[in-house]
């Protein structure tokens, strides 16, 4: 596992969800796929052994930035524009996925789903004990969010690869933001913008019935 000296500051990273929030309390674009992007290089930075899980979130990211970049980028502004605009047009494969290009709604479900992960295992190295394993944590988190949604060789591969994860103090320290005392300070701070981004797009999702797109 290479250490985190290639200049990837996790502080950077989840700063970048506390810019997601408009004045109107919607979430934006582009730092909410920002915020991914960075996270998928730390994800790089703690080995090969996690290049299925960045693909796939690259693959994602990537499905997003071509909405942004498209005729229609401008639908794609916020999550709430996006809902309202493939609603109306009728994109959002409801039913099963395949006959159409997946839809910016189903594709954010999938990070939205991955947030909550993010946000529990960040919560879990936060307020753990200094023995505690990062390995054990990130387990935790899994089994009580993604886990749920993922088939059986998923699941499988998910967490053996978990098992990689170092030493909680060392993890924070991967993190190059300073000691571990620092970087749990660091998460304090951050955490709360992370959860609301969370909670408003849980609401939006609700409200419009999207939570289970297939
Ligand atoms: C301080 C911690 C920061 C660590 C940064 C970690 C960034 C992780 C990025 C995870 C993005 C995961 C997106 C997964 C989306 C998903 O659920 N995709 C599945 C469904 O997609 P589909 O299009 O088929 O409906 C897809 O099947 C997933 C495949 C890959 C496996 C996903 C496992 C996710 C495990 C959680 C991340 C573990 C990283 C642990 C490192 C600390």
């Amino acid at each position: 596992m290479a250490n985190g000296e290639d200049g990837c500051c996790l502080k950077d990273v989840l700063v970048t969800f506390q810019s997601c929030l408009n004045d109107q309390q919607e979430i934006l674009m582009d730092p909410y796929v920002a915020g991914w992007k960075g996270l998928v290089r730390f994800l790089n930075i703690l080995g090969t052994i996690f290049s299925f899980v960045s693909k796939d979130a690259v693959a994602k990211i990537q499905i997003m930035e071509n909405y942004r970049s498209s005729d229609q980028k401008d639908q794609y502004s916020t999550l709430h524009s996006m809902v309202k605009y493939e609603l109306a047009s009728n994109l959002v494969d409801l039913k099963k996925p395949g006959d159409q290009p997946p839809s910016g709604c189903r594709t954010i479900l999938r990070l939205h789903r991955a947030l909550r992960w993010l946000q529990l295992f960040l919560e879990g190295l936060r307020t753990s004990s200094e023995d505690s394993s990062a390995s054990a944590l990130c387990t935790e988190a899994y089994n009580a969010s993604l886990a749920k949604y993922h088939p059986w060789i998923i699941r499988k591969t998910a967490l053996l690869s978990f098992y990689v994860l170092p030493a909680r103090n060392t993890f924070l320290e991967l993190m190059n933001v300073g000691t571990p005392a620092d970087a749990v300070a660091m998460l304090e701070e951050a955490l709360p913008s992370i959860v609301k981004v969370y909670d408003i797009t849980e609401a939006l999702y609700a409200q419009h019935n999207l939570l289970d797109i297939p």
